[in-house]
């Protein structure tokens, strides 16, 4: 087992990984820009060692800085998080060359999921069900024009190197296309340095639903089941659970069956994701593999009552999975806890909190770097914590929910707190009848 492992990261994913990490006997080295100075995941670790000034591209994103902290401490291996360099092959390469084990997927694997184009590809031939839509990059609005004909508007542009819907385009009449193809084109250049896009059927009123998975390096797979990430506002994911209200025995079995083909298709090691689109009908297709830790991995780990980061340390040291599926046993739901205004179209709101008082009691989970006096800093994403309820039902999570969020007091800054409570009263949201459009017509009072 490793001795040592330095967390590429900060903010409540720093301090939920030193929290594992030290429960398995694991030394910690935290890492920090001048910004954080006062972060407690600096206080909690072990060892800290300052890697540069507050832009990210001049600290976390910063993989010499970071490769001489690794040599200074000592450490044997890397964990990098979520964001930053978690999906940065070039860093993983790095990290493995020095004998420094990156806790995650091999590069190679990385980069088979990075490239959208490549990674359709792949799930095609291994038969797992991709959005209809024209094989490989486009090359010129004549050829997008033809094929957009062939399967009928409305259809989807997505550049090869995006993810996480940055460059899209729908277009859903043909006087549209040339323009959009133009604009995706462009932004994907600038965006990725790759102006490669390609096509696919828009898939409409989709609901998001991924499966976490888990792969070891003997080639045994597993899946813990799904999450529901519909609601998300311009592609940030506010609210999170397990189960999805729409998922069937069946349907958990044929999505659980085809994320495990996924994984097995490029080896995968590591803890992992898949994410679908879910169509009314229950037609699921591949969207994007994410080869890293994920922001709601608690909500699996409560309703699977199951480690996470636990098992991504264990497989990177070599550990075996047993290979069996897990199946939600509670209902779990997760709310973002963001220093935004959502009255103010969610505008970032760093600033210092004066006040912090953080909900408890039975059934509540809180993953939060917040406290009284914490200056938020402006420079990275406004994340602060994440409230968690577990339940034997969804009715119950929910109202456990709404009693914790009613705790929750945060002054200094602007929070999502308010949003989150109008939610959780929200008939629709109660109901279980949503998808990736409901927050478009969601009013906050
Ligand atoms: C789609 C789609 C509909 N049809 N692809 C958004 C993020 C990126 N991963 C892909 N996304 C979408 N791809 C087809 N063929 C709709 C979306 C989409 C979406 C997906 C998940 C969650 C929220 C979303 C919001 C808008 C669009």
């Amino acid at each position: 087992m490793f001795k040592k492992i330095l967390i590429a990261n900060r903010g409540e994913i720093a301090l939920r990984i030193m929290r594992t990490a030290r429960e398995m006997g694991i030394k910690t080295v935290a890492v920090y820009s001048t910004a954080d100075r006062d972060s407690l995941h600096v206080r909690f670790a072990d060892e800290a060692v300052c890697i540069g000034t507050p832009q990210s591209r001049d600290s976390y994103l910063n993989i010499a800085n970071i490769m001489s902290a690794v040599e200074i401490t000592n450490a044997d291996a890397v964990h990098p998080g979520y964001g930053f360099l978690a999906e940065n092959s070039r860093f993983a390469r790095i990290c493995n060359e020095h004998g420094i084990k990156f806790i995650g997927p091999n590069p190679e694997m990385i980069d088979a999921m990075g490239d959208k184009i490549t990674a359709k590809e792949t799930m095609i031939k291994a038969g797992v069900p991709v959005v209809p839509g024209g094989e490989g990059l486009l090359k010129s609005v004549e050829e997008a024009k033809g094929l957009a004909r062939e399967m009928g508007y409305p259809i989807i542009l997505k550049a090869t190197a995006g993810g996480g819907g940055k460059g899209m385009r729908i277009v859903a009449e043909e006087f549209e296309l040339e323009k959009a193809y133009d604009t995706a084109k462009a932004e994907a250049l600038s965006s990725f340095k790759n102006d490669g896009i390609y096509m696919e059927k828009f898939v409409e009123e989709p609901r998001h639903i991924e499966i976490q998975i888990a792969g070891d390096q003997y080639g045994n797979v597993c899946h813990l089941s799904e999450r529901d990430c519909s609601i998300q506002r311009r592609h940030q994911k506010l609210v999170e659970e397990s189960p999805s209200p729409f998922m069937t025995t069946e349907l958990r079995y044929k999505m659980g069956e085809a994320a495990k083909k996924a994984a097995a298709a490029i080896n995968y090691e590591s803890v992992g994701t898949i994410e679908f689109l879910v169509d009314k009908h229950s037609n699921f297709y591949f969207m994007e593999m994410n080869t890293r830790i994920q922001v709601e991995h608690c909500v699996t780990e409560e309703v699977i009552n199951y480690d996470l980061i636990k098992e991504q340390i264990l497989i990177a040291a070599g550990h075996r999975i047993s290979g069996k599926d897990y199946f939600p046993q509670m209902h779990a739901i997760e709310c973002r806890i963001n220093a935004e205004d959502p009255y103010n179209d969610f505008r970032p709101s760093p600033g210092k909190i004066t006040v912090c008082h953080q909900p408890g009691g039975h059934g509540v989970r809180v993953d939060s770097h917040a406290y009284a006096g914490y200056v938020i800093p402006p420079y990275y994403d406004s994340i602060i914590g994440k409230l968690i309820t577990v339940a034997q039902t969804r009715q119950e999570a929910i109202q456990t929910m709404y009693r914790a969020l009613s705790e929750y007091v945060i002054e200094g800054v602007k929070t999502t707190i308010p949003f989150h409570l109008q939610l959780m009263r929200d008939k629709r949201f109660i109901s279980g009848d949503f998808n990736t459009k409901f927050l478009e017509s969601f009013k906050l009072r």
